[in-house]
């Protein structure tokens, strides 16, 4: 269904300067036509906006008039980042609306760049769930996201002598000309209270949820734009908010202030993102998060129901999914049987057929420290009557578990919902696999790992329930709109399809032996290194020499993300620098960036370390013409929209066994960058697709990481190789400290604990010999520019396109809506 375009270029550019004027003159009340970017970029939202409402409003009527499975993606985080740029190439606009802000003297990069980021998430659990609504609209399928309105995104990270310091993120500051306000769709939330117990006309006994404390839910709608496709689909985020303030007689003159202060309080529970992406510290205000979300979009799904069906649910399990980003709306499990028990007079054993032919939940951790877990204490306070139905949840479950298993008293106990102790919490991934008929891990090895370990007991008692589905990025964002130099030679070369359907682009691979397409490959990338360059130069005071080789990571920072590791190798490099050893070395910049959870101390000492180092080393004369070291402030998506084209080396170098996927790793190979890294996560299918000869390799595999802390002895390994021997004397000699003696020691004697999990010693003489290796080819132009083609050509796998299309196929079972 291709939206029908009838305006001649022409009259297209005619009619988008006549709106860009009438938005400036009108809804932002400009006294006169300036050229004022941040004007202009409000004035093109606003126009690009008013363009995708037709379509928008035609994808809300198919939907409403089909009688297919509609999925409802419910995540507590969407990492937006900025959407003027991505709506205007979807839309095919691009052109038409640079030829039109020329006519307003300012250029549309200028423009874009005006746009805040919508940083409503902390990382790749957050991204994803952004990428997943960009190919959901790509494909036309009947899916909707529901989130939160987060007044306060993911903070903005400050660097002062060289540590992280947090500030506010108010990115609704200047209004978001991308949402409409839906007040009509407002939903009510209950909190606190108590339950009783009662018995109906028919003599029937229940349980009702009574004397709550409740909040409002107003609903905010984003519109998700398809690839040039007519489809607009939709992400709706709620803000919270109190119920008074839709009762103004209750504001008598004594109580007044206090009313107001109680709307404050309503409102606190969308104020703020949290910004942990991988530990859950049991914070009240976050579970009133997770409810508020999980309560208001089932009830807005419901409603929709029973307007169209009335109280006829017999086919609502099979007409609707929601799929669980994580156990972070793990609480719509038991929410759904409470609306379909208490507010709908369902019998308990269809409320739980209904609820168990939905559900469906990711995982995105192995981490035994990010399984979510919530006291029941607190848990019975906020939320009464959803405890009572998990209880008898898991006491059902557990019954039957008996009858499968009997004479396994430890499997019940392990299994339970309830894990026992001196203050007992329920386990939400536990919640989230009993009520589910799907969970998956994010990549083959998270899934393999998934069913040997965390959840090996579930996989034994339900042996087809946990399945994979490998993370994709949208190639749109991170290559066509980020890139658009490599795009548009790639279009050149092997035409568009690739944009709708990434597997095109192996077309390429037989262009890797082309002399002629290499080297306007290579003038693609070094035009992206100038900028990224710039943007270093602009953010930081660094200089890149883009004639070097440039090495980035740029992720959360966190022990097993091993930056630390990194930071290592460019110690090793600088002390080569110093003693002169510097015989086949590739002048390179070395670029880190990444927030770190605000409480973690250990990440934010890393923090300090690079920013230390790169002090030193960026000051050394000696060093000046081989090595630069940068910490990037405020990573964000649109960061990354200027870091991914312009590296060349990707470092993907955690301990394996311990990301569950990366998704930044396929931005980059996307992109032409080389990966040097672990057999982690889907870096293995990233190795895979590519060819282990298109791959630099190094450390343990995560069954080799698993025998060896069996007796790892890190101090041995330091005392048995020079060259990192010097470089920990370097770091425990004081040489980084700067003016703060002792600074680094938390970090220096965690690499020599021999229960140091994260294996950084263990690992670092082969990262140094794949950095040699790196090097090596790094000096052989054609070779490195054949193999940064040859990751580009094989990185169809890792679009969010084909990710969708298998949730589409193996879980929802949608199919696409058109007309
Ligand atoms: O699945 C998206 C992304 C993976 O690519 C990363 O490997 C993983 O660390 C991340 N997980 C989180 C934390 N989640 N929890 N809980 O962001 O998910």
């Amino acid at each position: 269904a291709v939206s029908p375009s009838p305006e001649t270029d022409d009259v297209l550019l005619g009619s988008l300067s006549h709106e860009l004027r009438r938005h400036l003159l009108f809804t932002l009340g400009r006294d006169d036509i300036d050229s004022d970017p941040g004007y202009c970029y409000r004035a093109a939202a606003i126009t690009i906006r008013d363009r995708i409402s037709r379509d928008w409003r035609r994808t809300r009527e198919l939907l409403a008039a089909s009688d297919t499975r509609h999925v409802n993606y419910l995540s507590l985080e969407f990492l937006l980042g900025r959407s003027l740029n991505n709506a205007i190439q979807n839309m095919d606009l691009d052109e038409a609306m640079r030829k039109a802000l020329h006519r307003f003297g300012v250029e549309l990069e200028e423009v874009i760049d005006k746009e805040h980021d919508a940083g409503l998430g902390n990382g790749g659990l957050g991204r994803l769930a952004a990428c997943f609504l960009d190919s959901c609209a790509n494909l036309q399928l009947p899916v909707s996201g529901y989130g939160i309105r987060y007044e306060y995104g993911m903070f903005h990270q400050l660097i002062e002598n060289g540590r992280q310091v947090e500030a506010p993120d108010h990115w609704l500051r200047d209004g978001n000309p991308w949402e409409i306000e839906r007040p009509e769709d407002t939903k009510r939330i209950r909190l606190y209270g108590r339950t009783e117990r009662y018995v109906d006309e028919q003599g029937k006994p229940h349980s009702r949820w009574v004397e709550s404390h409740d909040i409002l839910a107003i609903p905010y709608d984003m519109p998700i734009p398809g690839f040039r496709n007519g489809t607009v689909n939709t992400l709706r985020l709620w803000k919270a908010t109190a119920t008074d303030a839709f009762d103004l007689n209750e504001f008598n003159a004594g109580s007044y202030p206090e009313s107001v202060a109680q709307k404050n309080n309503a409102e606190q529970i969308s104020m703020v993102l949290y910004p942990n992406d991988a530990s859950e510290n049991g914070k009240e205000l976050r579970l009133k998060q997770q409810y508020f979300l999980v309560s208001a979009s089932l009830q807005d799904v419901l409603a929709n129901w029973v307007e169209r069906h009335g109280e006829d649910f017999s086919e609502f399990g099979q007409k609707n999914c929601f799929q669980l980003n994580d156990t972070h709306p793990a609480c719509a499990v038991p929410e759904l049987m409470r609306l379909l028990m208490d507010e709908h007079e369902l019998e308990w054993d269809q409320a739980w057929a209904i609820t168990t032919q939905c559900m469906a939940y990711t995982n995105h951790t192995l981490l035994p420290e990010a399984l979510e877990r919530w006291s029941v204490s607190l848990f019975g306070q906020l939320l009464p009557r959803v405890l009572e139905i998990i209880f008898e949840i898991n006491e059902r479950f557990l019954a039957e578990v008996a009858k499968k298993f009997p004479n396994e008293p430890d499997l019940l106990k392990r299994v339970s919902l309830v894990e026992e102790g001196h203050t007992p919490h329920i386990r939400m991934a536990y919640l989230s696999i009993v009520g589910s008929f799907s969970v998956n891990g994010v990549a083959q090895l998270h899934t393999d790992l998934l069913k040997s370990g965390l959840f090996a007991d579930f996989d034994r008692i339900w042996p087809n329930k946990i399945n994979n589905k490998t993370n994709g990025v949208t190639q749109r964002r991170w290559l066509s709109h980020c890139n658009p130099g490599l795009r548009d030679l790639m279009n050149e070369a092997i035409g568009t399809s690739w944009e709708s359907n990434l597997e095109e682009i192996k077309e390429l691979a037989p262009l890797a032996d082309d002399a002629d397409f290499r080297s306007r490959w290579r003038a693609v990338k070094n035009a992206n290194k100038k900028r990224l360059a710039k943007y270093v130069q602009e953010n930081t005071g660094v200089d890149f020499d883009p004639s070097m080789l440039f090495d980035v990571q740029v992720k959360r920072i966190h022990e097993y993300k091993r930056q630390l590791m990194n930071v290592l190798h460019v110690i090793h490099l600088y002390d080569r620098i110093l003693r002169g050893e510097t015989a086949g070395m590739v002048p390179r910049c070395v670029l880190i960036g990444g927030k770190a959870a605000p409480g973690y101390h250990l990440a934010k000492l890393i923090v300090k370390l690079i920013n230390n180092v790169a002090r030193v080393v960026n000051s050394e004369p000696r060093a000046r013409d081989l090595l630069r070291l940068v910490f990037f402030p405020n990573y964000r998506v649109s960061a990354m929209e200027v870091i991914c084209p312009g590296t060349e080396l990707s470092e993907q170098i955690s301990t394996a066994g311990k990301e569950a996927s990366g998704t930044g790793n396929m931005k980059f190979m996307m992109n032409g960058a080389l990966t040097i890294g672990t057999l982690d996560g889907a870096n293995i299918e990233i190795r895979e697709k590519a060819g282990a000869e298109n791959f630099f390799l190094f450390g343990l595999n995560a069954a080799e990481a698993q025998e060896a802390r069996k007796s790892y002895d890190p101090n041995a390994i330091i005392a048995a190789d020079p060259a990192i021997a010097r470089v920990m004397e370097l770091l425990e000699g004081g040489h980084f400290h700067g003016s703060e003696p002792g600074v680094f020691g938390e970090l220096t004697s965690g690499l020599r604990n021999p229960h140091d999990q994260w294996l950084t010693i263990a690992d670092l003489r082969s990262f140094i010999d794949a950095q040699e290796r790196v090097a090596e080819t790094y000096q052989k132009p054609d070779q490195w520019d054949r193999m940064s083609i040859l990751n580009a050509a094989n990185s169809g796998w890792f679009s969010s396109d084909r990710t969708i299309q298998q949730y589409a196929d193996e879980i929802w079972h949608v199919k696409p809506l058109t007309e």
